[in-house]
């Protein structure tokens, strides 16, 4: 179990695929007598939410390596395996090197200024026949923090359309509205140093060793410290989490809510929450109930906030006993109570992180409510070492799709299109009209592709994601971009992709360090790099492809700029100022990365707590000042347990969830084509239970046919691998664009964030 930090990420992250590839842990490269030749610069690692900094050597207009940088804080100098492999990830024989433009079936070379025409004009066509409704941007959190404001001034300021919307909506939709509705801001209070300075951490179904790793061994590294710090995994799947934590709890899918609910219940029947801060920072309130699945087109669903009353949350909480949660759930009641009295430990900082399990999740706003909901009883919140955290999947997620604000509704730091003022304030920045922003919100990503299935969008382009691949319900939205009759899909990308499959027109992009670029992270730590190495061929980046479409669109004059990159930050940094706060460029030149709020050149490590954030003042303590709503207090909510959207049944009696390996970075674009990783993880597998397998006599590494509402594939069973199956659910990750589980998954999603459930739908499994 002691296993320090390095040894950690040695045996977890980098083993399987080293003595797979029987390669050594460093790029010899980097370990060459003075690095001959080899020039280094700063950049955040490509991929998790994580924001790992790295050194990238740069030899020969390429790049030949790159390591974990020692002055980072967030990684100091460690990487897991999909960083060590970063020098790689760019790499593949079959970059994109030209425009492709579709001829029949084929897709032909064309120039820059072909493609640029052709695009233009569908997109003015389609604008002049059906209104700038008809055409979209469907973008990323692995987007740029310029190319995220870009693309979000063209469509929302130049064009006229709400129609932006990020891959971010299918992973943190249901974060961001646990905050809004809870804190009404969007943000953690709490940073990565409360891993190294808590005693109790809960994780629910976040599976951080294999998709935060780096952040999981720093808790790793402080419980080999303090032999006193617990991990607990609440989890529906044995995972590599689960083997290094204390405990792991089993619990059934869905029933989060109920197991949340059961320890609030606990902490008040016990008496065990803290009466003074409830008093002083709490308000209570209730919504809707029984509030659907979002699985009809066009589902719209507003909730209806009521306040009540500490006894009314009580009231409610009481049907909420561990003996009923126990048996939604099958964790045993007194593990629930023994559990709830740990969290509510006076002598103990205690921290919740989480993931997927709960974002993705047809409740996944109430169940982000739930958890906050037990810090704030108990005022485990805002203090440094004692947070509730919500993980952030993409390595911008956070400052290009969240604080940017690259959603339907939004506009940036934490704005919103139905809010006159805050129209009139992006108004203003970006000297237009007004009236140019329309006041409605369009569409959820699912929604989104919805709309271009039935042809209410005509005209979609997707930047840095793979969208044909990791939809849910994926046969529909394939089929619907094919369909014709004026659709057009453009599809900018690095590699040829499921989605570049459908696609009218795609750009090859430049990527990563052949561009300059600024991400945000899940701290709230803002990381700016500069370009390295030149794109291949004639890949250009997305925000000179998102700037070329305005100039041809008539819209180049909210583009003025000499030096695009930087412009751009300075000008979105005046939607910061006075809240969110980012700091001069320049200062992100120099530094490993800052966290906002920085004001008078200090960045913030604790929100809403006095000494630490700028905005609290002395002798408030902890103040939650940006729900002014409710007098800067918090929300506790009282949410029920309702089931999932699908549940197994007797037709189709086995859960599915998919997710992640380790090794492989969502689509698998860059890292199937990394050789030593591929060889690590070449392809998709089935986990499942050992009883399960045995009493339908399916063997290790035998197909199996496995079928949803909605789609087929065959997959070999894996009943001993990484992850560990309960009994009665099968988990399959989503990397192999050979095996599209997304076909299988279904489109319900959360009526309050517009996030898809990729967690829970029923399948029948049987011998192929
Ligand atoms: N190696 C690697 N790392 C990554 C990524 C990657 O592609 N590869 N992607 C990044 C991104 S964008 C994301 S979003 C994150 C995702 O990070 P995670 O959310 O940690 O990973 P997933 O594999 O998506 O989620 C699988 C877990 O969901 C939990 N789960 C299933 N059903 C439920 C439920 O009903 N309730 C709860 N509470 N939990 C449930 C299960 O316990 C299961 O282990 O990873 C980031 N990091
Ligand atoms: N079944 C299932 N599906 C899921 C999930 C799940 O848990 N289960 N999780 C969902 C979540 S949380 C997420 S975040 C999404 C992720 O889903 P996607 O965003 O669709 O997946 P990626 O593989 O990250 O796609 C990024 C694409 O950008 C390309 N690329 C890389 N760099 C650049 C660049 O600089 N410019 C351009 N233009 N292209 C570039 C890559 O080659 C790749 O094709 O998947 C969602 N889908
Ligand atoms: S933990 Fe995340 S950010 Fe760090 S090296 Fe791995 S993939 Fe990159
Ligand atoms: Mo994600």
């Amino acid at each position: 179990m002691a296993l320090s930090r390095r040894e950690f990420l040695k045996a977890s992250a980098a083993a399987v695929a080293f003595a797979a590839a029987g390669a050594s842990v460093l790029n010899p490269k980097v370990s060459e007598a003075g690095d001959a030749g080899i020039k280094w610069g700063k950049a955040p690692c490509r991929f998790c939410g994580t924001g790992c900094g790295v050194l990238v050597g740069v030899k020969g207009g390429k790049i030949v390596a790159t390591k974990g940088d020692p002055a980072a804080p967030v990684n100091r100098g460690l990487n897991c395996i999909k960083g060590y492999f970063l020098s790689k990830v760019l790499y593949g024989k079959d970059r994109l090197t030209k425009p492709l433009i579709r001829k029949g079936d084929k897709m032909v070379e064309a120039s820059w200024d072909e493609a640029m025409t052709l695009i233009a004009s569908k997109f003015k066509e389609s604008i002049a026949k059906h209104g700038p409704d008809s055409v979209a941007m469907y973008g990323s959190g692995q987007w740029t923090v310029f190319e995220g404001y870009a693309a979000l001034k063209l469509f929302k300021g130049g064009i006229g359309t709400n129609n932006i919307e990020p891959n971010a909506r299918l992973c943190m939709a249901s974060a961001v509205t646990g905050f809004m509705t809870t804190f009404a801001s969007d943000e953690p209070m709490g940073c990565y140093d409360d891993l190294d300075l808590g005693d109790t951490y809960f994780l629910w179904g976040a599976n951080m060793a294999e998709c935060h790793p780096v952040l999981f061994s720093r808790m790793i590294d402080n419980r080999l410290k303090n032999p006193d710090v617990r991990i607990i995994d609440f989890g529906t799947r044995r995972t590599r989490t689960s083997q290094m934590a204390d405990q792991y709890v089993r619990f059934n899918p869905q029933t989060d809510l109920a197991l949340l609910n059961a320890i609030a219940h606990v902490i008040i029947k016990e008496k065990l929450y803290d009466e003074k801060f409830i008093k002083k920072h709490v308000v209570f309130k209730k919504g809707k109930e029984n509030i659907g699945y979002g699985l009809e087109d066009k589902f719209k669903f507003t909730d209806d906030p009521k306040p009540i009353s500490f006894d009314d949350y009580k009231k409610f909480l009481e049907k909420y006993t561990p003996e009923y949660a126990s048996k939604l759930s099958g964790v045993p009641a007194a593990k629930i109570v023994e559990l709830a009295r740990l969290y509510a430990d006076k002598k103990r900082k205690v921290n919740s992180l989480w993931t997927m399990g709960f974002n993705q999740h047809v409740r996944g706003t109430w169940v982000n409510n739930l958890v906050y909901n037990v810090h704030l009883l108990t005022g485990k919140i805002s203090r440094p070492g004692e947070n509730p955290m919500s993980l952030t999947g993409q390595p911008s997620a956070c400052g290009t799709a969240r604080e940017v604000g690259t959603f339907t509704h939004r506009l940036p730091a934490d704005m919103v299109v139905t809010n006159p003022e805050h129209r009139a304030k992006a108004a203003e920045i970006w000297g237009i009209d007004v009236k140019r922003i329309p006041d409605k919100p369009t569409y959820n990503a699912t929604e989104m592709f919805r709309a271009l299935d039935r042809g209410d969008i005509k005209v979609l382009w997707s930047q840095v994601t793979n969208p044909f691949q990791s939809l849910p319900h994926l046969n529909r939205y394939r089929k619907g971009a094919r369909k014709g009759d004026g659709r057009f899909v453009i599809v900018s990308d690095i590699y040829p992709t499921k989605s570049t499959e459908v696609a009218d027109v795609i750009l090859p992009s430049a990527s990563w360090v052949e561009k300059e670029g600024f991400f945000g992270n899940a701290e709230r730590r803002g990381q700016q790099w500069f370009k390295m190495v030149d794109a291949p061929g004639e890949a250009k980046s997305d925000l000179w492809q998102t700037m070329e479409l305005a100039r041809r669109l008539g819209h180049g004059n909210l583009f003025p700029y000499k030096y695009a990159e930087k412009e751009i930050f300075e000008e979105y940094r005046k939607f910061t100022v006075g809240g969110k706060d980012l700091a001069p460029y320049e200062a992100y030149v120099k530094a490993r990365g800052l966290r906002w709020p920085v004001v008078n050149g200090k960045e913030t490590l604790w929100r809403y707590a006095e000494g630490h954030d700028p905005y609290v003042k002395a002798g408030e303590g902890v103040k939650f000042y940006k729900n002014k709503k409710d007098d800067g207090r918090a929300v506790i909510w009282a949410r029920p347990y309702e089931p999932a959207a699908e549940s197994p049944d007797k037709q189709y009696p086995f859960w599915l969830c998919t997710g992640r390996v380790l090794e492989h970075w969502h689509t698998g674009t860059m890292t199937g084509r990394v050789p030593e990783i591929k060889r690590a993880y070449p392809a998709a597998v089935c986990e499942m239970h050992p009883d399960d397998a045995k009493r339908m006599g399916i063997k290790n590494l035998q197909k199996v046919k496995i079928t949803s509402r909605r789609g087929t594939i065959i997959l070999p069973v894996d009943l001993n691998g990484r992850g560990k199956a309960e009994k009665g659910n099968i988990f399959v990750a989503f990397f192999d664009e050979t095996k599209l589980i997304n076909e299988l998954c279904i489109d319900a999603y959360c009526p309050i964030s517009g996030e898809p459930d990729y967690k829970k739908c029923a399948v029948k499994v049987e011998k192929a």
